[in-house]
Order: structure tokens, then sequence, then C-alpha cells
């Protein structure tokens, strides 16, 4: 069995999820947060047998897509000198950031 930790943009959370229940993924769905943009997105954990990661590897990939994002200036009022950005700076942000975990145990009690 494996874990599967899916980090992706609340944009494409919903129309992955409806997917992953389509073919019978288990899934928990997490609001989180990522720490650079300090803006929502979404995690999800999904506990799958080891036949079935690629499968869910390929839905990720199939609903979520990369997106340009600006990243506001940051105030040097707020932080130290070395966090101070003066101007708007575009980041990509990934479509998915994937972590395939082996899982040692799995109970339901
Ligand atoms: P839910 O996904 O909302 O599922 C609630 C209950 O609905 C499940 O209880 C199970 O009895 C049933 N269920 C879920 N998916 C089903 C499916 N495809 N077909 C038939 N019945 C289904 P539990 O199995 O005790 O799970 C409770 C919660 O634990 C789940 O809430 C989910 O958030 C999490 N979970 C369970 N197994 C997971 C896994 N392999 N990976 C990730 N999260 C899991
Ligand atoms: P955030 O941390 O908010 O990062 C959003 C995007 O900002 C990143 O997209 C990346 O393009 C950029 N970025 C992040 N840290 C940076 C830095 N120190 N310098 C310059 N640019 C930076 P993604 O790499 O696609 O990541 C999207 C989200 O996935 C992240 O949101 C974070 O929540 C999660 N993530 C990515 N890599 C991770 C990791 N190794 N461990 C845990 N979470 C991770």
């Amino acid at each position: 069995m494996k874990l599967i930790l899916a980090v992706v943009q609340d944009q494409d959370s919903n129309r992955l999820l409806n997917a992953l229940m389509d073919h019978n993924f288990r899934v928990t769905k997490l609001a989180t947060t990522g720490g650079f943009l300090k803006s929502g997105n979404t995690t999800f954990i999904i506990g799958t047998e080891d036949i079935r990661v690629d499968k869910a590897l390929q839905i990720i990939k199939d609903n979520c897509r990369s997106r340009d994002q600006l990243v506001a200036p940051v105030s040097p009022m707020g932080g130290n000198a070395d966090s101070y950005i003066p101007y708007p700076v575009e980041v990509e942000v990934g479509g998915a950031t994937v972590f395939v975990l082996p899982v040692e145990q799995f109970f339901q009690y």
C-alpha cells in the first residue's frame, strides 16, 4: 500500500476530487496553506494499493494545471530586510506537488 500526498491548487480541487471518486479511490481532502505564497491550497491524502498508484498519478496530472501567480510586494514593516520584495513577482505554481510514501501499517478501527 502507498500513501499519496498531493498539494494542488484550490481551483482544481473539486474536479480532481470528482475524478478520483469516479475511479473509486478513497480520499481525504485537507485545506492547506502554501508556505511561500501564504495562500490557500488543497492537499489530498490518498491511500491505495501499489498497483493503483500510477492510475491515481495519471488522474492528478489530467486534472491539475500550473498557473502563474503574482506575489504582492512585501512591506519592510512586517519583517526583516531580507524578506523585503519591493515589486510584484510572478511565480509559476505547479499543477501538483506529489509525494508517494510506503505505508507500513493501515488500520481502521
Ligand atoms: P469519506 O471518504 O467521506 O468516507 C466515509 C465512509 O464512506 C467510509 O468510512 C466508507 O465506509 C464509505 N466509503 C468511502 N468511499 C467509499 C467507496 N468508494 N465505496 C463504498 N463506500 C465508501 P471509512 O472507510 O471509515 O473512512 C472514513 C474517512 O477516512 C473517509 O471519509 C476518508 O476521509 C478517510 N479515508 C478512509 N480510507 C482512506 C484512504 N485509503 N485514503 C485516504 N483517506 C481515507
Ligand atoms: P507555496 O509554498 O505557496 O509556493 C507556491 C509557488 O511559489 C511554488 O509552486 C514555487 O513556484 C514558488 N516558490 C515556493 N517557494 C519558493 C522559494 N523559496 N523561492 C522562489 N519561489 C518559490 P510549486 O513549487 O508548484 O508549489 C506549490 C505548493 O506546493 C507550495 O505552495 C507548497 O504548498 C507545496 N509544496 C511544493 N513543494 C513542496 C515541498 N517540497 N514540501 C511541501 N510542500 C511543497
